[in-house]
């Protein structure tokens, strides 16, 4: 009889990059066989609305409704309710569509309710007929805070949207993370056992370090002695999108496929196993073998459904040979 446990693998996500391997990842993998987890510390507070960006990425990705020329919110989206508030004079800086409206006025109203953010994701998980569980990293508020050298601390959003990732960074910190618990949800599903982890192609300091940053997560993950694989973000010494690459340069991280891997190993030690780097960086694979990381050197662009499931197949593979070994 074959003894062998189901596979169960959790995806880390934050922002476009990580939205776009979880749908990969969902076109081959049962929602028994994945969860997908997201970082909260880009959600705030904005007219009064809960907006959570990188589980709202999630949701229209996984449900195919995402716009794909903007990178955030949903196809077909019209701007009735934001040229309204222009005109009264309202905060019009976060562009908030009419159908993607609906969604943060959901959300805050079952908050308001009592609903956890857990059970309201899940709510319109439903509702948008995703099979595949998208697990906010807490329950708890976390928010990111990104300090810079001339303007001082930013909340994340107006870091990113209203300056446009302009100011140059001193550091970044994750305000409410020493309180905040390990979604439950979550913590069970590590204790029925995991067959690997995946950092997705997100930024590392905005989107990863957040999750890697709840309290206990870290720490369990390393006690199941899991194969940890990271997806590069940057390809060519370029981020495929947002600041990480400005950033790098800001903490005088190398700005390669190599100050990621880098980053990875010094910060959170023995946990990352397995590395993916692209095509495109493939001259520094043996760098970043000598680092101490088992190497997939392939295609990691995502511009087609394809490419997305190309991509999950390689990694899903590269995983699966790690427990064999
Ligand atoms: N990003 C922008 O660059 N400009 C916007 O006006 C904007 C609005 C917006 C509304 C809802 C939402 O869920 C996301 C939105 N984003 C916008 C994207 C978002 O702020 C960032 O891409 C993520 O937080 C980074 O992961």
């Amino acid at each position: 009889m074959d003894e062998r446990k189901p596979s169960h693998y959790l995806a880390l996500s934050g922002g476009v990059g990580g939205a776009k391997l979880a749908l990969g990842l969902s076109k081959i993998l049962s929602s028994e066989e994945l969860t997908i987890v997201a970082n909260t510390g880009d959600d705030f507070q904005h007219l009064g609305l809960t907006v959570c960006p990188d589980i709202d990425s999630l949701l229209y990705s996984l449900s195919e409704t995402n716009n794909t020329e903007l990178g955030w919110g949903q196809k077909g989206e019209t701007w009735n309710f934001l040229e309204a508030l222009e005109k009264l004079g309202g905060d019009s800086w976060f562009k908030l569509g009419d159908r993607d409206l609906a969604t943060h006025i959901l959300r805050s109203e079952k908050l308001k309710e009592g609903l956890s953010l857990t059970e309201v994701t899940k709510l319109l998980s439903r509702k948008m007929n995703i099979a595949h569980s998208i697990l906010p990293m807490t329950d708890d508020q976390v928010r990111t805070v990104v300090d810079c050298v001339s303007v001082g601390a930013l909340n994340f959003q107006n870091y990113f949207v209203k300056e446009r990732c302009k100011p140059e960074v001193r550091s970044i910190y994750f305000s409410g993370i020493e309180k905040a618990s390990l979604n439950p949800d979550l913590d069970r599903i590590i204790s029925r056992g995991l067959s690997g982890v995946i950092l997705c192609p997100s930024n590392p300091f905005l989107s990863i370090d957040p999750i890697l940053s709840v309290n206990g997560f870290v720490d369990r993950i390393k006690t199941s002695d899991l194969p940890v694989v990271a997806v590069s973000n940057i390809i060519d010494g370029q981020a495929i999108k947002g600041p990480a690459a400005k950033m790098m340069k800001e903490f005088n991280i190398p700005q390669s496929v190599i100050g990621v891997a880098r980053y990875y190993g010094e910060n959170y030690p023995d946990l990352v196993s397995h590395f993916v780097l692209d095509k495109k960086d493939a001259h520094l694979e043996k760098e970043v073998c000598e680092l101490g990381f088992s190497t997939l050197v392939t295609e990691t662009m995502m511009t087609s459904l394809e490419h997305k499931i190309d991509l999950a197949k390689e990694l899903i593979r590269f995983l699966a040979e790690a427990l064999v070994r």
